[in-house]
């Protein structure tokens, strides 16, 4: 296993739509190994395989709270039914250091996935699992918590983080 750098805003890679996984073969499992010791390394709760630079429809994601670890993986992810309901939860990401945001995203949703044996699954998930996934998937595509906030405050953050000053701890803007 192996510590990867984890890509921050702004940079183009971020933006790139990830490829769909033929195969989960050991390559991926690799793959899947680095980017959970990554997260776990960052104190993150999830992280997608273009987050470290690599192109492919990967998640892993633990939102156990320390000491009982939970490892979770997802492969080519579809989100099958989700919730008209919405939850706010203040977001942050790994590739968006330091910055903090509320964000409304549906409170449930289904997903259906392979996981680390290619093992085909559904997951039905809520609150912060349901919140955490669609995190990811978004990164999937190229988006970012921050594309959902308003132009001000998405300019502001992109400004500071690219300026790379000694930001302060924790920013909630
Ligand atoms: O570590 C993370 N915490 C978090 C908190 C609220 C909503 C989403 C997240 S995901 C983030 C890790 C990350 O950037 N994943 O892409
Ligand atoms: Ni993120």
């Amino acid at each position: 296993m192996a510590i990867k750098t984890i890509i921050t805003e702004p940079n183009e890679i971020l933006r790139q739509v990830s490829k769909p996984v033929i195969r989960v073969g050991n390559d991926e499992r690799k793959l899947m190994d680095d980017m959970l010791e990554t997260m776990y390394a960052a104190n993150g709760i999830g992280l997608a395989a273009i987050q470290i630079g690599i192109p492919k429809r990967i998640i892993v994601m633990d939102i156990s709270k320390d000491g009982n670890k939970n490892p979770l993986f997802f492969v080519n992810p579809i989100i099958k039914n989700k919730d008209k309901e919405k939850k706010t939860y203040e977001e942050g990401c790994l590739s968006v250091p330091n910055y903090f945001a509320e964000v409304d995203r549906p409170k449930y949703c289904e997903v259906e996935y392979l996981d680390y044996n290619g093992k085909n699954k559904i997951l039905k998930a809520d609150d912060l699992l349901a919140t955490c996934i669609q995190h990811e998937m978004d990164h999937l595509e190229g988006i970012l918590f921050i594309d959902y906030l308003s132009k001000l405050k998405k300019t502001m953050i992109v400004k500071k983080l690219s300026k790379k000053k000694n930001n302060p701890d924790r920013i909630i803007v």
